[in-house]
Protein backbone atom coordinates (compact mmCIF):
# COMPACT_ATOMS: atom_id res chain seq x y z
CA UNK A 1 0.00 0.00 0.00
CA UNK A 2 2.66 2.03 0.84
CA UNK A 3 4.35 1.60 -2.30
CA UNK A 4 1.46 2.32 -4.13
CA UNK A 5 1.98 5.89 -2.61
CA UNK A 6 5.01 6.33 -3.78
CA UNK A 7 4.60 5.35 -7.36
CA UNK A 8 1.61 7.86 -7.66
CA UNK A 9 4.10 10.42 -6.26
CA UNK A 10 6.91 9.79 -8.60
CA UNK A 11 4.43 9.27 -11.42
CA UNK A 12 2.48 12.41 -10.33
CA UNK A 13 6.22 14.62 -10.68
CA UNK A 14 7.03 13.40 -13.91
CA UNK A 15 5.00 16.67 -15.17
CA UNK A 16 8.15 18.56 -13.90
CA UNK A 17 10.14 17.53 -16.38
CA UNK A 18 8.48 18.64 -19.47
CA UNK A 19 10.88 20.48 -21.03
CA UNK A 20 13.86 19.31 -19.23
CA UNK A 21 17.20 17.62 -20.82
CA UNK A 22 19.04 17.38 -18.07
CA UNK A 23 17.29 15.72 -14.80
CA UNK A 24 19.01 14.36 -11.32
CA UNK A 25 18.24 10.95 -9.84
CA UNK A 26 17.27 10.52 -6.39
CA UNK A 27 18.44 7.62 -4.35
CA UNK A 28 15.50 5.02 -2.48
CA UNK A 29 12.89 3.57 -3.03
CA UNK A 30 10.48 6.27 -3.66
CA UNK A 31 13.33 7.74 -6.48
CA UNK A 32 13.01 4.25 -8.08
CA UNK A 33 9.98 4.75 -9.03
CA UNK A 34 10.68 7.98 -10.50
CA UNK A 35 13.64 6.73 -12.19
CA UNK A 36 11.41 3.72 -13.95
CA UNK A 37 8.66 6.07 -15.17
CA UNK A 38 11.37 8.49 -16.49
CA UNK A 39 13.38 5.58 -17.96
CA UNK A 40 9.73 4.71 -19.80
CA UNK A 41 9.81 8.44 -21.15
CA UNK A 42 13.18 7.36 -22.45
CA UNK A 43 12.09 4.86 -24.42
CA UNK A 44 9.02 6.36 -25.60
CA UNK A 45 11.20 8.68 -27.52
CA UNK A 46 12.18 11.52 -24.77
CA UNK A 47 15.65 13.08 -25.17
CA UNK A 48 16.75 13.22 -21.75
CA UNK A 49 20.45 12.96 -19.70
CA UNK A 50 20.70 12.28 -16.15
CA UNK A 51 23.17 12.88 -13.30
CA UNK A 52 22.54 9.83 -10.81
CA UNK A 53 22.54 10.95 -6.80
CA UNK A 54 24.02 7.52 -5.82
CA UNK A 55 26.53 4.56 -7.37
CA UNK A 56 23.05 2.58 -6.41
CA UNK A 57 20.59 4.88 -8.82
CA UNK A 58 23.92 4.77 -11.69
CA UNK A 59 23.29 1.13 -11.24
CA UNK A 60 19.39 1.16 -11.72
CA UNK A 61 19.61 4.08 -14.51
CA UNK A 62 22.12 2.13 -16.47
CA UNK A 63 20.28 -1.21 -16.42
CA UNK A 64 17.11 0.88 -17.74
CA UNK A 65 18.70 2.63 -20.56
CA UNK A 66 18.83 5.77 -18.87
CA UNK A 67 21.60 7.70 -20.76
CA UNK A 68 23.99 8.96 -17.60
CA UNK A 69 26.44 11.70 -17.32
CA UNK A 70 28.78 13.21 -14.96
CA UNK A 71 27.45 16.03 -13.01
CA UNK A 72 31.07 17.94 -13.81
CA UNK A 73 30.24 18.03 -17.13
CA UNK A 74 26.89 19.71 -16.94
CA UNK A 75 26.75 23.61 -16.22
CA UNK A 76 23.50 22.81 -14.61
CA UNK A 77 20.42 20.05 -14.00
CA UNK A 78 17.05 20.91 -15.03
CA UNK A 79 15.55 19.68 -12.72
CA UNK A 80 15.73 16.56 -9.96
CA UNK A 81 13.48 13.95 -8.39
CA UNK A 82 14.26 12.89 -5.04
CA UNK A 83 12.97 11.38 -2.07
CA UNK A 84 12.71 12.11 1.51
CA UNK A 85 13.06 10.63 4.81
CA UNK A 86 11.15 13.27 7.09
CA UNK A 87 9.49 17.30 5.70
CA UNK A 88 8.67 19.36 8.04
CA UNK A 89 5.91 22.59 7.49
CA UNK A 90 8.60 24.97 6.13
CA UNK A 91 9.90 21.87 3.55
CA UNK A 92 12.59 21.60 5.52
CA UNK A 93 13.95 17.90 5.36
CA UNK A 94 15.88 15.21 6.60
CA UNK A 95 17.53 13.02 3.73
CA UNK A 96 20.13 10.12 4.12
CA UNK A 97 18.49 7.07 5.26
CA UNK A 98 20.45 5.62 2.50
CA UNK A 99 23.52 7.33 3.18
CA UNK A 100 23.36 9.11 -0.32
CA UNK A 101 23.00 12.25 1.39
CA UNK A 102 26.18 13.98 0.05
CA UNK A 103 25.70 13.51 -3.20
CA UNK A 104 21.98 14.25 -3.18
CA UNK A 105 22.58 17.98 -1.96
CA UNK A 106 25.20 18.31 -4.26
CA UNK A 107 22.68 17.19 -7.32
CA UNK A 108 20.32 19.01 -5.63
CA UNK A 109 21.85 22.53 -5.64
CA UNK A 110 22.95 21.96 -9.00
CA UNK A 111 19.67 22.27 -10.44
CA UNK A 112 16.81 24.51 -10.92
CA UNK A 113 14.16 23.10 -9.76
CA UNK A 114 14.18 20.30 -7.26
CA UNK A 115 11.02 18.20 -6.60
CA UNK A 116 10.11 15.60 -3.40
CA UNK A 117 8.23 12.77 -3.99
CA UNK A 118 7.19 11.01 -0.97
CA UNK A 119 4.49 8.70 0.56
CA UNK A 120 2.16 10.73 3.64
CA UNK A 121 4.40 8.99 6.52
CA UNK A 122 6.93 11.27 5.85
CA UNK A 123 5.20 14.03 6.82
CA UNK A 124 6.20 15.22 10.29
CA UNK A 125 5.48 18.47 12.58
CA UNK A 126 9.00 18.79 13.79
CA UNK A 127 12.08 17.21 12.40
CA UNK A 128 13.93 14.67 14.16
CA UNK A 129 10.90 12.88 16.06
CA UNK A 130 10.86 9.48 13.43
CA UNK A 131 14.23 9.57 12.34
CA UNK A 132 17.40 10.31 13.14
CA UNK A 133 19.89 12.77 11.49
CA UNK A 134 22.97 11.15 9.48
CA UNK A 135 25.64 13.19 9.44
CA UNK A 136 28.37 12.20 6.96
CA UNK A 137 31.86 12.22 8.81
CA UNK A 138 35.81 11.54 7.41
CA UNK A 139 36.70 7.67 9.18
CA UNK A 140 39.79 9.56 10.07
CA UNK A 141 38.84 11.89 12.88
CA UNK A 142 34.97 10.08 13.08
CA UNK A 143 35.03 9.87 16.72
CA UNK A 144 36.13 13.74 17.11
CA UNK A 145 33.31 14.75 15.20
CA UNK A 146 30.68 12.50 17.57
CA UNK A 147 32.02 13.88 20.48
CA UNK A 148 31.42 17.37 18.99
CA UNK A 149 27.95 16.43 18.08
CA UNK A 150 27.27 15.12 21.50
CA UNK A 151 28.61 18.77 22.83
CA UNK A 152 25.32 20.25 20.47
CA UNK A 153 23.08 17.67 22.10
CA UNK A 154 23.03 14.89 19.69
CA UNK A 155 23.43 11.23 20.39
CA UNK A 156 25.25 9.85 17.69
CA UNK A 157 25.82 6.12 16.44
CA UNK A 158 28.31 5.15 14.03
CA UNK A 159 25.94 3.57 11.62
CA UNK A 160 27.10 -0.39 10.86
CA UNK A 161 26.62 -2.25 7.54
CA UNK A 162 27.29 -6.39 8.19
CA UNK A 163 28.85 -5.77 11.83
CA UNK A 164 31.32 -3.12 10.29
CA UNK A 165 31.17 0.70 9.91
CA UNK A 166 28.57 1.61 7.01
CA UNK A 167 31.16 3.29 3.98
CA UNK A 168 28.98 5.53 1.98
CA UNK A 169 30.06 5.78 -1.99
CA UNK A 170 32.24 8.91 -1.02
CA UNK A 171 34.35 6.60 1.46
CA UNK A 172 33.09 8.43 4.15
CA UNK A 173 31.24 7.40 7.64
CA UNK A 174 27.76 8.08 9.26
CA UNK A 175 26.89 9.25 12.18
CA UNK A 176 23.47 8.58 13.01
CA UNK A 177 22.21 11.46 15.29
CA UNK A 178 19.30 11.70 17.83
CA UNK A 179 18.84 15.15 17.85
CA UNK A 180 15.07 15.52 18.61
CA UNK A 181 13.52 17.68 17.94
CA UNK A 182 15.11 19.77 15.76
CA UNK A 183 13.50 23.15 16.43
CA UNK A 184 15.84 25.62 14.61
CA UNK A 185 16.70 23.29 11.30
CA UNK A 186 18.55 25.98 9.47
CA UNK A 187 20.44 26.58 12.77
CA UNK A 188 21.21 23.38 13.66
CA UNK A 189 22.52 22.98 10.07
CA UNK A 190 24.64 25.84 10.66
CA UNK A 191 26.22 24.27 13.67
CA UNK A 192 26.90 20.58 12.45
CA UNK A 193 28.45 21.88 8.96
CA UNK A 194 31.23 23.70 11.47
CA UNK A 195 32.39 20.57 13.14
CA UNK A 196 35.52 19.41 12.04
CA UNK A 197 35.64 16.41 10.10
CA UNK A 198 32.24 16.63 8.81
CA UNK A 199 31.65 16.40 5.13
CA UNK A 200 27.91 16.87 4.77
CA UNK A 201 24.75 16.33 7.09
CA UNK A 202 21.55 15.24 6.05
CA UNK A 203 19.34 18.85 6.67
CA UNK A 204 18.25 20.01 3.44
CA UNK A 205 16.62 23.66 4.52
CA UNK A 206 15.55 25.79 1.39
CA UNK A 207 16.21 22.94 -0.97
CA UNK A 208 12.78 21.78 -2.07
CA UNK A 209 10.97 23.61 -4.13
CA UNK A 210 8.01 21.04 -5.21
CA UNK A 211 6.58 17.88 -2.91
CA UNK A 212 4.71 15.90 -4.25
CA UNK A 213 2.89 13.43 -1.88
CA UNK A 214 1.46 9.89 -2.34
CA UNK A 215 -1.81 9.26 0.30
CA UNK A 216 -3.56 5.74 -0.42
CA UNK A 217 -6.02 7.75 -2.99
CA UNK A 218 -4.82 11.28 -3.78
CA UNK A 219 -1.53 12.62 -4.99
CA UNK A 220 -0.94 16.01 -3.49
CA UNK A 221 1.52 18.84 -5.39
CA UNK A 222 2.46 21.85 -2.71
CA UNK A 223 5.05 24.37 -3.36
CA UNK A 224 7.12 25.35 -0.89
CA UNK A 225 5.48 28.53 1.65
CA UNK A 226 7.83 32.26 0.54
C1 LIG B 1 18.92 8.36 0.51
O1 LIG B 1 20.13 8.62 1.09
C2 LIG B 1 17.85 9.14 1.15
O2 LIG B 1 18.06 10.50 1.29
C3 LIG B 1 16.50 8.88 0.52
O3 LIG B 1 16.15 9.86 -0.40
C4 LIG B 1 15.52 8.82 1.61
O4 LIG B 1 16.05 7.97 2.59
C5 LIG B 1 14.17 8.34 1.15
O5 LIG B 1 14.22 6.98 0.90
P1 LIG B 1 12.90 6.13 0.66
O6 LIG B 1 12.22 6.70 -0.51
O7 LIG B 1 13.41 4.74 0.44
O8 LIG B 1 12.09 6.23 1.93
Amino acid sequence: MQDDAKKRAAESALQFIQGASVVGLGTGSTAKFAIEAIAALIRDGARLKAVATSIATAALAGQLGIPLVDLNDVAEIDVTIDGADEIDPGFNMIKGGGGALTREKLVALASRKRVIIADESKLVDVLGRTRPLPVEVLPFSWRMSSRLLEKLGCKPILRQSREAAFVTDNGNYILDCECSPIREPRETERQIRLIPGVIESGLFVDIADIIVIGFQDRVEVRARPQ
